[in-house]
């Protein structure tokens, strides 16, 4: 199964960084019912932008979430180890890690947390030197991220690698790289794959179109997990066609029934 993880409770998001300013749980609530509503399977958190505590803003918005969805499992949206750690102590079940990179400072720190709460971690390739700008560059991050999480006693099946989406509007190659690293991390070290989707279209117009028709893409080349907005129609009807498409929907089950809830149009 393909993992949707719903990126609405992020404090770069204006209504967001307003909620949790005011501590307006109806309203995290509603964004939390809805997304999982639209078939999110874990949530992603983040209150790094705008918040003036972010150690107690993630304690709180952890707790409230979970609370709303039944304890559907968050993925934990930090630079800061110690937000990290406040978020993994209200949560209950496995929680995803987000993230670490391979610059020394932060993997150090957040590496042990992820060892002893049993999470998920993803890893960014990026590392003192900055981004790869090839696949062939990202590989090479990524055997380090396998050695370097092996070195801290995490199984690789609780790894994913996010291979960093940017702009194809200012590196016209961007996509089509990404989507080559997604391809030779599954075939040649069989790990788990995600990214954040909406970068892929920063600067430019009809922001959506871009995104699913990427998102299709991406899913034929092997990604398992993506963090995006599950209430976009656009993103939503990519999703059940490609599942019905790639043979995860057994007699186009689902497909034919998001059709008739009127979800596809
Ligand atoms: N990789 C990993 N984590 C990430 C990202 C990534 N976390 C943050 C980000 N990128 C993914 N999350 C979001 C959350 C909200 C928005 C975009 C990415 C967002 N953007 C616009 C807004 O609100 O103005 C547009 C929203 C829209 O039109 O739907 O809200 O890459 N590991």
């Amino acid at each position: 199964m393909f993992i949707i993880v719903g990126e609405r409770i992020n404090s770069s998001r204006k209504p967001i960084a307003a909620a949790l300013q005011s501590k307006d749980r109806p309203f995290i609530r509603k964004e939390a019912g809805l997304q999982k509503g639209a078939g999110a399977s874990m949530l992603d958190v983040n209150c790094a932008f705008n918040s003036k505590d972010e150690v107690s803003d993630m304690e709180w918005l952890v707790r409230i979430v979970q609370e709303e969805t039944g304890s559907l499992p968050l993925s934990i949206d930090s630079p800061n180890a110690k937000a990290i750690e406040a978020g993994l102590r209200q949560h209950k079940g496995k929680a995803l890690i987000n993230s670490i990179t391979l610059e020394k400072d932060r993997a150090e720190a957040i590496l042990p947390i992820v060892k002893k709460y049993n999470a998920d971690v993803i890893v960014l390739v990026m590392d003192e030197k900055g981004m790869p700008s090839t696949a062939g560059e990202s590989i090479k991050l990524v055997e380090r991220a396998i050695k370097l999480t092996q070195k801290h006693g995490i199984p690789a099946e609780n790894l994913y690698i996010d291979p960093l989406v940017r702009p194809i509007s200012s590196e016209p190659k961007q996509a089509l790289e990404v989507l080559e690293a997604v391809k030779l991390i599954r075939s040649e070290y069989k790990i788990k794959t995600i990214c954040g989707l909406s970068n892929i279209s920063f600067g430019l117009p009809e922001r959506s179109t871009l995104n699913s028709v990427f998102l299709a893409m991406m899913l034929n080349a092997g990604l398992d997990a993506a963090i995006l907005d599950p209430l976009n129609k656009k993103i939503k009807a990519v999703l059940k066609a490609s599942d019905a498409l790639l043979a995860r929907d057994d007699f186009c089950k689902e497909y034919i029934k998001s059709f008739r809830s009127g979800e596809l149009k």
